[in-house]
């Protein structure tokens, strides 16, 4: 199977993130790719490619014009406020307050962030552009006829909404490439999210479309981040009725629980009869995983890559998140061998 790959993600590599009152290193930082990078050439996948330039008209198919034009400014806006630290957050306009258009960049920031873990640096824009481009290619093979393609996108994507970001996430990889394969001619695209947070961004993106089936296990949003979306009773509006399906779990979840909700979500898809899956990529669901809860084995990895495989798809992998660090090469890899055994 091809893979989309860039080195840009590089530039993307903040000081700190606030976890538990710290400031502490971010878990989502570049090294991640290095150990997917190594695992693939060890298992001799080697079909590597570089993303081509972002087509901007198709993000701004699922993202609003003032937050791309936010993400691009950001870093000099700050600068030129005199700011010397990340760029973080302070104000949110939660309800009570009132969310309306900013001058100052402190009022913007708060403006478009939903949560306070994920720093903006200087060469935020240029990782995240990067990484959107990454999936835009993954999306170009499959729609010129690949059966599948890994699109190792980093920073992930799948938190970021509409006009928001946060959970590591800027742009919306797996949202901009299903924009693509729409574009492209696709009439009916499904989305499978198993990374262990609930995609929000992905779900408020699609969620009063019919044209985007978007499917999601996760941790329980009374347990885990995002803790205010992922809810089972989510379950689409108007147009978009019966095309969002949560699968929220409690702590704790192991392959029992969590292939039974898989099984239920490629019913789903496969009664949908997409022309095209993607799949939002995330290993955290690992036992070992230090910010997760759920409990699966590097072997669980492989089992589920096969069954998704037997959805019999045009299939595209957008890699989202994963902090075992020395195991995320392994599970990353199992899925994609899984698959390509399946
Ligand atoms: C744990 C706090 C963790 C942030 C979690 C972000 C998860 C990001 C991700 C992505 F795929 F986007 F990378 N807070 N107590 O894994 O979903
Ligand atoms: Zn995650």
């Amino acid at each position: 199977m091809k893979i989309i790959y860039t080195d840009d993600h590089r530039s993307h590599f903040p000081q700190g993130e606030v976890y538990g009152g710290e400031l502490v290193t971010p878990f989502e930082r570049p090294s991640r790719m290095e150990y997917i990078l190594r695992e693939l050439k060890a298992r001799k996948m080697n079909d590597f490619m570089a993303p081509g330039k972002l087509n901007m008209a198709t993000v701004r198919k699922v993202h609003d014009k003032g937050f791309v034009e936010f993400l691009e400014n950001a870093w000099s806006d700050w600068q030129k406020a005199g700011y010397r630290g990340e760029i973080l957050p302070t104000m949110f306009p939660v309800p009570g307050l009132r969310k309306k258009p900013m001058r100052a960049i402190d009022g913007k920031v708060g403006y478009y962030a939903f949560g306070t873990e994920t720093m903006i640096t200087a060469g935020t824009w240029k990782a995240a552009s990067a990484s959107a481009a990454v999936a835009q290619k993954g999306q170009a093979l499959v729609s010129g006829g690949e059966r599948a393609a890994f699109a190792l996108c980093r920073p992930p994507g799948h938190h970021a909404h509409h006009d928001l970001y946060g959970g590591y996430c800027f742009l919306n990889n797996v949202a901009i490439a299903a924009q693509g394969f729409r574009d492209a001619g696709a009439s009916r695209v499904a989305i499978l999210d198993v990374d262990f947070h609930h995609g929000n961004g992905t779900q408020d993106i699609f969620y009063d479309r019919d044209d985007v089936l978007f499917c999601s296990l996760h941790g329980a949003p009374e347990d885990t981040f995002p803790y205010f979306l992922g809810f089972k009773d989510e379950t689409g509006r108007g147009k978009g009725e019966g095309f969002n399906v949560n699968y929220p779990m409690p702590p704790g979840t192991k392959y029992d629980v969590w292939g039974a909700a898989l099984e239920s979500a490629c019913r789903k898809i496969k009664a949908y009869k997409p022309d095209v899956l993607l799949v939002s990529l995330g290993v955290d669901t690992y036992k070992d995983d230090p910010i997760s809860s759920f409990k699966l084995t590097s072997p669980d990895f492989m089992t589920y890559g096969a069954r998704i495989a037997k959805l019999k798809l045009p299939t595209l992998f957008v890699m989202e998140g994963g902090y075992a660090i020395d195991a995320i090469g392994i599970n990353t890899v199992n899925v994609i061998e899984g698959f390509e055994n399946g």
